[in-house]
């Protein structure tokens, strides 16, 4: 596949030109989302055993690991008790990778200054033979470089329009990628450390559906839905959800993403009125300290995670195994839609 700048690994190859479900993970949570040491958290490990009992015991979450490469193994073995092949995408010594086996994502998470890949990055870090981490934005483009295209991911939280962005102009490209690839992503809504009502409406600019996953209300990353921001609209089942997308792809001839905004699972949900306070106060902290561009989300993310306890951290790990779960369930009622190529 496109000689040595992309490759595709060939269970992932295999699955897609059988018509078998595949999930596409990102690696930007890996290089720049969580911290690199190991975490025990009592309150997470009993919420792991009573959810995914089949992630514990051997072979199964490790708390002794590094928390940031544990967390994408645990999202893989959860794709795959949901019957779906997973796809990890990331970036070794120049060469995109669409499927990581464990070995090379070990040597990722080991990979001492990675980069933060975005859709703009893929190329100039390719020249430059960089290792890195995609981001939703990286990701979805991945999505496309397969024989047939990948139609499910899973990530946190999407990227998305930044407080302040009028004078910093910050707005993830995750949003201009959830525009033009035919992906169904999964994700607890936008990240909570945004401007959500100005990124649901710029989400309604660029036409992608945004549906609740059982839920009116917008989720809020590591925060539940909030009541009072209706989402447009509401599936309650995975059938719903699949045909959905094949009605915007097929019938209605969209290629957008449909993004299916999965709540943060309530036991592990941080739900406080203080939380507010501490996420303006540490965007404002983080501007103060210089923090700028690519650098904004992971500063951000890390601030919270120390301020907050780690209580930002265990509802962070907890949604993505789940939305990983949930992208398992979806990309194999997409994959038995059997749907036309393009
Ligand atoms: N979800 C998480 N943790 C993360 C991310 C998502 O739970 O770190 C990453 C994704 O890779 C997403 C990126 O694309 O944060 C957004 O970065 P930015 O705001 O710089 O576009
Ligand atoms: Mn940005």
């Amino acid at each position: 596949m496109h000689g040595s700048v992309v490759r595709v690994h060939e269970e992932v190859e295999g699955a897609l030109r059988e018509g078998r479900a595949v999930v596409a993970l990102e690696t930007a949570v890996l290089t720049h989302g969580l911290p690199r040491t190991a975490w025990k958290d009592a309150a997470f490990e009993s919420w792991l055993a009573s959810t995914h009992p089949s992630l514990v015991g051997r072979g199964g979450w490790d708390a002794s690991a590094p928390l940031h490469l544990e967390v994408v193994r645990a999202m893989s073995g959860a794709v795959r008790r949901g019957g779906a092949v997973p796809a990890v995408v990331g970036m070794l010594g120049g060469v995109l990778h669409v499927g990581l086996d464990d070995r090379s994502l070990e040597a990722l998470a080991a990979s001492p200054s990675p980069a933060k890949l975005s859709a703009r990055d893929l190329a100039p870090a390719s020249t430059a033979r960089v290792d890195g981490g995609t981001t939703v934005a990286g990701t979805l483009a991945a999505c496309r470089l397969t024989s047939r295209p990948i139609r499910a991911m899973a990530t946190g939280g999407i990227g998305g329009v930044h407080r302040g962005w009028s004078e910093s102009g910050d707005v993830s490209a995750d949003l201009r990628l959830l525009a033009e690839v035919p992906v169904c992503l999964v994700a607890s809504g936008a990240k909570s450390i945004l401007d959500l009502p100005a990124t649901l409406e710029m989400l309604d600019t660029l036409s992608v559906p945004v549906v609740g996953h059982r839920t009116d209300g917008l989720p809020r990353f590591t925060a539940p839905p909030d009541p009072a921001r209706r989402l447009p609209w509401r599936h309650d089942s995975v059938a719903e959800v699949v045909a959905t997308c094949r009605r915007h792809w097929i019938d209605f001839r969209r290629s957008s993403a449909v993004l299916l905004a999965n709540p943060v699972p309530p036991a592990m949900a941080l739900d406080d009125g203080a939380f507010e306070e501490l996420v303006e106060r540490e965007v404002a902290a983080s501007r103060a300290a210089g923090h700028a561009g690519a650098a904004v989300t992971p500063d951000l993310l890390r601030r919270l995670a120390e301020r907050s306890g780690g209580r930002t951290l265990r509802a962070n790990v907890a949604l993505l195994l789940s939305n990983a779960s949930l992208a398992a369930e979806v990309a194999s009622a997409i994959a038995a839609l059997n749907l036309p190529e393009s």
